[in-house]
């Protein structure tokens, strides 16, 4: 029997863990733990063996596909791409470029053809670009802009050596980090403590992240902010900052002074949820550690004051002196240096607005907030066509079932994708790349945000099929039918010719030459792709270094903590706190499952057995108010949309807090996840409001909605189902 092991990566989410892949007689047999990967030294989640999964799923898509009255039909690569070029230059020719909009989705960050992503969106030359950036780490982008002087800097929490972890609004026990890429989480987080150090959890609900700390504080939903001014106004004015430190790297601390002088933990209290003791406590000892940080992600980030909460984040870790030192927050060094050059691109805030004026473009792309308005809207500058490469917006934004109605009502549309979804099922065309154990690559993103500099190859396990295509060469394609072309049928087959060459494998070992290990700089010893290829596990490149001021792109080279129009946006938020109303009572905000991952594995069998995860999730004193019982079916409604889900009662939420996963709802006729069907869930973006965004970057706030909950009175399904979906 023909049996080999391969090593390389799963790619599913940011921790990309190292796995070792046993394939026999073209199947995979089995995916465990690579003990010699050097950042995930072995562990791996339960999703790991969904990369078999969904390798030999039958419902994912191996041809290009057209949408005709009958339903999808496979078509050859050449027939698409042709009528696909028809149709987007007649759009673009009839109504300008900025007519065909484009969507990426999370996945593309997976592997190395998003630069083949960018280069569409070049091409495009559209205002309507779109990504899952702003329902995700928007605030983190503009803050770090703001203050570093690059959207790309985002700090790492250096959770390997740090004495105080300090973690709000994420649960890296259950998404193994992101945006601080940390493989075996749990582990790293147990070995805070098992070295004398703490964990704190700072969430509404007591997480599986909350259950290893040492101290859990369960804040009111968006009360953060507030939480986050009182500890700064104790640290402030108790003299508990690093002087030194601060005076060498940063300015705007007499701004800080003025803004924090009256918002002590007593006035913070009431709106962050959390009682003055325990917010002065927070404040005394991130400044006594011998090093802290405080760790933030989505919980913070999908609400409408996530950018000054990622400023605060950022602040109160450099005021400790935390910023750039080991044990902190820090910049990795990767192998292709992304974060080095990122400061000589110019960052644009509100160059142009979508069609309502309400949505400022951030580094050249709109909110995902303005979608669906600014497709249905009628007007010349509506948006006629749409491409999306590996997103799923129907399940995944807010008002989705607005969006749905949008993409219904598109001239024209091709999807990137390799399956027929909730988003795809609308579309013209949708071409499928070949699945990713039949790729070999080095992922450039993660690298910048790992907790270890490090460099890790991807081997492909399967070759592709002789007619497969991967994204890159798809999105190339579609590069060369957008590109304005004389003689195209000779001109359009030239550039083909030139892109195959340019590889995302090739150009990655350009980069990796000329990168600040490479051979170009360090000679013989340097690395090149081929050395990281063949050494197993990976290359480790050893702790993250500091980096400032190097990495700085702010015109004096200091870290800016002051930004004037955060100061102002204080103010306002802090005339502006969240109540709830006698109509809606209940705050909701999202919850991950270690078997589930956004909208796109419920469809493959061992990550969804067992009982349905998409429950509205309560505290026993606000079901009991409502006459609920646990397994009970209940109503959750916003102004804008309802859903049917189970009830889960749990002592884990703070009361008056509710939580529903995202990712579900697959129910649509025409939808190709035939496992998925079985136990469909309800689609909880149906119920968050766009017009709820972080006003400095954009950013949806899907983690924190006011909704009611009451008992469906007769039992429909068992499982969660939509309901009236009120149109705006
Ligand atoms: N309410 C609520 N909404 C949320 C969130 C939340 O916490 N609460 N979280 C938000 C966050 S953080 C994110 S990142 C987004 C995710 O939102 P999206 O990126 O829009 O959607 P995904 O669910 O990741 O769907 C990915 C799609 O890509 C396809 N795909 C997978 N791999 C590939 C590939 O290699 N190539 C191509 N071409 N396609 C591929 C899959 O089939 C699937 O259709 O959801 C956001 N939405
Ligand atoms: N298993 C699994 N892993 C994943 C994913 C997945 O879908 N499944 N998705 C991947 C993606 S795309 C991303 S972006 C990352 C996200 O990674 P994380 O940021 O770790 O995401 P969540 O697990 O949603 O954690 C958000 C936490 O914020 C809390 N929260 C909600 N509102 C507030 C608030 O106002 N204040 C505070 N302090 N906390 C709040 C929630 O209770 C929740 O525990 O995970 C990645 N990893
Ligand atoms: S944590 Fe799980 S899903 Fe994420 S890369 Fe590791 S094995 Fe894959
Ligand atoms: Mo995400």
């Amino acid at each position: 029997m023909d049996s080999k092991t391969i090593a390389r990566q799963c790619t599913l989410c940011e921790a990309h863990c190292g796995i070792l892949v046993t394939v026999r007689d073209h199947r995979v047999t089995r995916i465990e733990g690579n003990p010699d990967d050097v950042l995930s030294r072995g562990y791996i989640c339960p999703k790991a063996t969904a990369m078999g999964g969904l390798h030999h799923d039958p419902d994912r898509l191996r041809t290009p596909m057209r949408r005709t009255a009958s339903g999808f039909v496979p078509v050859t690569w050449d027939e698409a791409f042709r009528e696909i070029g028809i149709r987007l230059r007649a759009v673009r020719a009839t109504h300008g470029p900025s007519a065909i909009a484009m969507y990426m989705g999370n996945p593309a960050a997976h592997s190395s053809s998003v630069l083949y992503g960018g280069l569409l969106r070049a091409a495009l030359f559209t205002r309507n670009f779109f990504t899952a950036s702003s329902i995700d780490q928007f605030p983190q982008e503009f803050t770090a802009w703001r203050m570093f002087g690059s959207n790309v800097l985002m700090p790492v929490a250096d959770i390997d050596r740090t004495h105080r972890l300090v973690v709000l609004g994420a649960n890296p026990a259950v998404s193994n980090g992101s945006i601080t890429t940390m493989p075996g989480a749990k582990q790293r987080i147990k070995d805070v403590r098992k070295r004398g150090g703490t964990v704190v959890v700072i969430d509404p609900r007591r997480t599986e992240t909350a259950r290893l700390a040492d101290e859990h504080v369960a804040v009111r939903p968006g009360g953060d902010v507030y939480l986050l001014l009182g500890m700064l106004h104790v640290l402030l004015t108790e003299g508990l900052c690093d002087e030194r430190r601060v005076r060498g790297q940063c300015v705007g601390m007499d701004e800080l002074n003025a803004l924090v002088a009256d918002t002590t933990p007593e006035r913070m209290a009431g709106p962050a949820g959390v009682d003055a003791d325990t917010i002065r406590k927070l404040a005394r000892d991130h400044a006594a550690a011998p090093s802290a940080v405080l760790y933030a992600r989505i919980g913070v980030c999908q609400q409408v004051t996530g950018t000054l909460t990622h400023w605060l984040v950022n602040t109160i870790n450099a005021v400790t002196g935390n910023l750039d030192r080991p044990g902190g927050q820090m910049f990795a060094t990767p192998v292709v240096d992304g974060a080095r050059y990122a400061k000589y691109l110019r960052v644009g805030h509100g160059a142009w607005t979508d069609r309502t004026g309400a949505y400022r473009s951030f580094r050249s792309e709109l909110p995902v907030a303005a979608l669906a308005h600014d497709i249905l809207e009628p007007g010349h500058d509506r948006i006629r066509a749409m491409i999306t490469y590996a997103g799923n917006p129907v399940l995944s934004t807010p008002q989705a079932g607005k969006l749905d109605e949008a993409l219904a009502a598109l001239d024209f549309f091709v999807a990137v994708d390799m399956y027929i979804t909730e988003t795809t099922r609308h579309a013209d065309f949708i071409l499928p790349p070949v699945s990713a154990l039949e790729r070999e690559e080095l992922n450039l993103l993660f690298p910048i945000f790992s907790v270890r500099n490090n460099a890790r190859y991807d081997a492909k396990v399967f070759d592709p099929p002789a007619d497969g295509k991967d994204d890159w060469q798809i999105l190339a394609r579609l590069v060369t039918e957008v590109t304005p072309l004389p003689a195209r049928r000779f001109t359009g087959r030239v550039l083909d010719a030139v892109f195959e060459q340019l590889s995302p494998l090739r150009l990655t070992a350009a980069a990796v030459a000329a990168g600040p290990y490479g051979v170009l700089r360090r000679g013989r010893k340097g690395l090149t792709l081929g050395k990281i290829r063949d050494t197993p596990g990976g290359v480790d490149l050893g702790p993250l270094r500091p980096r400032l001021p190097e990495l700085i792109g702010t015109p004096d080279r200091a870290v800016h903590l002051a930004p004037a129009d955060f100061l102002a946006a204080v103010r306002t938020a802090l005339d502006e706190t969240d109540s709830p109303t006698t109509d809606y009572d209940l705050q909701l905000i999202g919850r991950r499952h270690l078997r589930s991952n956004n909208s796109w594995l419920h469809n493959i069998e061992s990550m969804v057995k067992g009982r349905d995860r998409c429950t509205v999730l309560m505290h026993p004193d606000d079901a009991a108010a409502r006459g609920l019982a646990d397994g009970d079916q209940a109503t959750v409604e916003s102004p804008i949309g309802a859903i049917e889900v189970p009830v889960e009662i749990s002592t884990d939420i703070r009361a008056g807090v509710v939580a529903v996963p995202h990712g579900y709802g697959h129910r649509e006729p025409g939808v190709g996840w035939q496992v998925a069907a079985a136990l469909p869930g309800a689609n909880v973006n149906l119920l968050h409001d766009p017009a709820r965004t972080d006003p400095l970057s954009g950013t949806s706030a899907v983690n924190n909605t006011w909704v009611r909950v009451s008992r469906v009175e007769k039992t429909g399904s068992a499982t969660g189902s939509e309901v009236a979906v009120a149109p705006r």
